[in-house]
């Protein structure tokens, strides 16, 4: 069924099993699978979607449960969330996660932490073995590629860990990255419909850091080693949070890890 059709089998197939009609607090995550959530969650009716609240997990989760017509809330007011469901950009054989190709990492861990039940929803190019096995591809924009002297650059292909950090300290992280914690690839992460850095809904920075296995192959360890450098915000690596993740596959069947 293709890409999309693979991220609209995984969702579809989580929100049937895990949205039901007691839940009335849920928790909408970020990116392009997420959209089939909310589509699955619509068809289940609006007198059900009525009584329901929907915490969004950044700007474009809040447009997608607006446009969805759905009743928006916030953890504010919900501090208990009966269940989210997010997408991620890898997942390992524990339901470890690096999340944060959409650099909403922070929002989205908020309001995982904060249900009784998160679960996961991706592709089957997310469903991973370890942690790096797979790769994100990231361009980063050096130069103008409209500027016939710099052809436009090939994708660079680089296992990142997200990491947000507040602007005033991003030069000084990216060093201590590069430098102590062994990421001699760590980079800004820049702005494509921008000049300069992508900027979070939380007004910070982006360093997308690339570790290779034997560093990563303990995402928690390297998790709380990210954490204390000064001047990170938070890091996309999701520890011990998912209950299950569901991963839609070419076949059109569905892998579920638990
Ligand atoms: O930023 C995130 O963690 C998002 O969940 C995102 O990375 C998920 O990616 P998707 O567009 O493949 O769903």
């Amino acid at each position: 069924p293709g890409i999309e059709g693979a991220k609209r089998l995984a969702a579809y197939t989580a929100v049937d099993k895990h949205i039901l009609p007691h839940h009335k607090i849920i928790g909408i995550g970020s990116g392009s699978t997420v959209p089939y959530v909310v589509e699955r969650i619509m068809q289940q009716g609006t007198e059900l979607n009525k009584a329901r609240i929907f915490i969004p997990t950044g700007f474009q989760s809040k447009e997608l449960i607006i446009e969805a017509g759905l009743n928006l809330g916030d953890v504010d007011q919900h501090l208990t969330i009966d269940v989210t469901i997010d997408g991620a950009d890898e997942v390992d054989a524990q339901l470890n996660c690096i999340k944060g190709g959409g650099a909403c990492h922070l929002r989205e861990k908020v309001i995982a932490e904060a249900a009784k039940t998160f679960i996961i929803v991706a592709d089957y190019r997310k469903n991973s073995e370890y942690l790096g096995k797979n790769v994100r591809s990231l361009s980063p924009d050096l130069f103008p590629t409209n500027n016939p002297f710099f052809p436009p650059l090939t994708i660079q292909f680089v296992h990142g860990v997200p990491i947000e950090v507040v602007p005033f300290a991003y030069a000084k992280v990216l060093q201590n990255l590069r430098s102590v914690l062994g990421s001699p690839n760590a980079s800004l992460r820049m702005a494509k419909a921008k000049a300069g850095p992508v900027v979070t809904d939380n007004a910070n920075f982006v360093i997308d850091a690339p570790f290779s296995r034997d560093l990563i192959k303990d995402p928690s360890s390297l998790l709380t080693k990210i954490k204390l450098l000064t001047g990170v915000v938070e890091v996309g690596l999701f520890c011990n949070i998912a209950q299950a993740a569901y991963f839609g596959n070419q076949d059109g069947s569905v892998t579920i890890k638990r």
